[in-house]
C-alpha cells in the first residue's frame, strides 16, 4: 500500500487535526467544545492515539493529564475537571460527586467517582509502536507503568465483584456506552425516590427526565457510602460485567504485559490475569443458544436481554476461539447489524425493539466502537471485516464530520460538533494505512 495519503485523505487529516488543535486545553483535550468541556477518560486513551500521529508531546501529556485525577487505591476516575471552567459549564460536575472529600481521591484536582473502560494500557502500547524515537518511548514507558498497573489492581480487587476475573460496571456511565438499552432491565429495577435530580434543561441529544434520574440516584448512592468496595460488592443496586467493558481490559492486560516485558517488569502477572479473564468472558458471558455476547447482571446473575455493539468486544481478544469469531462476525455481517446499516455499525442490534436509530447509544454509529471493531478485526486477521468498517468510518466523516455520532442508515451527523475521539481515531486510522510523520 502506497505511504502517501491521496489528496481527499490529506484534506481529512487536515481537519481532523484542527479539531485536536482548537480542542486542546493546554494540558489536554476537551472531548468536545461546549458539550464535554472537561477530560473524559476512556476519550482521553482514544485522542492520545490520535496525537500520537499529530503532535506526539500532546498524546503522551494527555495520558499525564488523565492520571493526575487517579486516586490513592489506583481508581482512574472518568472525569477529571477543568477547574478553570465555570461550576455549571457541565452537569454533573465536581459538586455532585465531592470527591475532595475522599481522603483517596488527589488534592487539588476535582474528579469524578466512577471509571471507564480501562484503554489506557493498550494506548500507550500503541504510542509506544509507532514512536520515532525508542529511547524517549521506552522512558514514557517506565513512568506511566507503575500508574497503569495500580489503575488495573484496583479494577482487579475492588471491581471483580462476582469472583470471577471479570470487572464489573457500577453505573451505565462506566460502560462508555451511557444510555444503551443494554442498562434498562436493571436501571428500571432501581427504586427512585420522590424527588427528581435532573436539570430541567440539557442539550437535545442527551437523556432527561426519569432516565437522568436513575443515573444521578446511582451516583448519590455511591457516593454516599464513600465509594466504599465492600459497599460495591455487597449492596449497590447496579453492577454488570459487560462484554465490551471486559474485552477492553482483556486487550490491556496483554498490553500491560508487554510494557512489563520492555521496562524491565514482571509479565507473568499480568499474563496471569489475561488467561483468567479470557476464561471467565467465554464461561459468563457467551450464550451458545444465540451464539453471542451479552452483559450478566450480577444482581439476579442472568445475561441481560439485548444485543448490543458490544457482542463484538471479545474480538479484542487475541485467543478467542475461531468458532467463536465467525459467529460474530456472521452477525456482524447480518441484517442485525451492517447487514442493513449504509454506515455500520450500529450500537443497537437493528431489529432489537429497543433499537433507535437516533437515540443517544440507542442505535446509532460511533467512531470509537468502530474503532474497536476494525481493531479486533485487524488481530484476528479479517481484512475484509477491517476494509468494512474503516470505509464505513471514513464516508461518515466525509459527509457529516466529526460529529459525536452519526444515524446508522444514512450517516446524519448527530450530537456536538468537532467531537475530539470522532477525529483522533481517524488520525490514527489513517495513520495505521499510511502514516505520515508527527511533529
Ligand atoms: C458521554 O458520557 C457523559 C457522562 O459521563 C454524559 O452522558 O454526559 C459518553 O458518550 C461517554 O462514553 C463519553 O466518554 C462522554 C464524553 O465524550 O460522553
Amino acid at each position: 500500500m502506497s505511504s502517501r495519503l491521496t489528496g481527499d485523505e490529506t484534506a481529512l487529516w487536515k481537519a481532523a487535526a484542527r479539531v485536536l488543535d482548537a480542542n486542546w486545553t493546554g494540558t489536554s483535550t476537551a472531548a468536545s467544545p461546549g458539550l464535554y468541556p472537561h477530560q473524559w477518560s476512556w476519550d482521553s486513551a482514544f485522542i492520545s492515539m490520535g496525537l500520537a500521529r499529530h503532535r506526539r508531546d500532546r498524546a503522551e501529556a494527555e495520558l499525564l493529564s488523565l492520571f493526575r485525577g487517579q486516586w490513592a487505591d489506583g481508581m482512574l476516575p472518568h472525569i477529571v475537571f477543568n477547574t478553570t471552567l465555570a461550576r455549571h459549564a457541565f452537569f454533573p460536575g465536581p459538586e455532585l460527586w465531592r470527591s475532595e472529600r475522599q481522603p483517596a481521591a488527589p488534592r487539588g484536582v476535582h474528579t469524578s467517582g466512577l471509571t471507564q473502560p480501562p484503554l489506557h494500557a493498550l494506548t500507550a502500547l500503541r504510542l509506544h509502536e509507532s514512536a520515532p524515537d525508542a529511547d524517549s518511548s521506552r522512558a514514557f514507558l517506565a513512568r506511566l507503568y507503575p500508574m497503569l498497573t495500580a489503575q488495573h489492581r484496583y479494577l482487579a480487587r475492588c471491581r471483580d465483584i462476582g469472583a470471577s476475573g471479570l470487572i464489573a460496571i457500577c453505573h451505565p456511565w462506566e460502560s462508555g456506552l451511557d444510555n444503551s438499552p443494554a442498562w434498562d432491565r436493571p436501571l428500571a429495577a432501581l427504586r427512585l425516590p420522590p424527588t427528581a435530580y435532573a436539570p430541567a434543561q440539557r442539550p437535545h441529544t442527551l437523556p432527561t427526565g426519569e432516565d437522568y434520574d436513575r443515573y444521578v440516584r446511582l451516583v448519590a448512592l455511591l457516593r454516599d457510602a464513600g465509594y466504599r468496595p465492600g459497599y460495591l460488592r455487597d449492596a449497590h443496586p447496579f453492577a454488570v460485567e459487560d462484554p465490551l467493558v471486559n474485552a477492553v481490559y482483556l486487550a490491556s492486560t496483554h498490553a500491560l504485559a508487554e510494557i512489563a516485558g520492555i521496562v524491565g517488569a514482571d509479565p507473568v502477572p499480568h499474563l496471569e490475569c489475561a488467561r483468567r479473564v479470557h476464561g471467565a468472558i467465554l464461561d459468563r458471558l457467551f450464550d451458545p443458544d444465540t451464539g453471542c455476547f451479552r452483559p450478566r447482571d450480577l444482581r439476579d446473575d442472568r445475561l441481560l436481554p439485548v444485543v448490543t455493539v458490544g457482542a463484538f468486544g471479545p474480538l479484542l481478544d487475541p485467543e478467542l476461539p475461531a468458532p467463536i469469531v465467525r459467529n460474530l462476525v456472521d452477525l456482524l455481517l447480518s441484517a442485525r447489524f451492517a447487514g442493513a446499516a449504509g454506515y455500520p455499525v450500529p450500537t443497537c442490534d437493528i431489529q432489537a425493539p429497543a433499537f433507535d436509530r437516533g437515540g443517544y447509544w440507542r442505535g446509532p454509529t460511533w467512531i470509537s466502537t468502530n474503532w474497536l471493531v476494525w481493531y479486533g478485526a485487524l488481530g484476528h486477521d479479517l481484512p475484509v471485516v477491517a476494509d468494512l468498517l474503516y470505509g464505513a468510518t471514513m464516508r461518515l466523516v466525509r459527509q457529516s464530520g466529526f460529529r459525536e455520532f452519526f444515524d446508522p442508515f444514512d450517516g446524519t451527523g448527530r450530537g456536538s460538533h468537532d467531537y475530539a475521539w470522532s477525529a483522533a481515531l481517524v488520525l490514527d486510522l489513517l495513520g495505521a494505512r499510511r502514516a505520515p510523520q508527527a511533529a
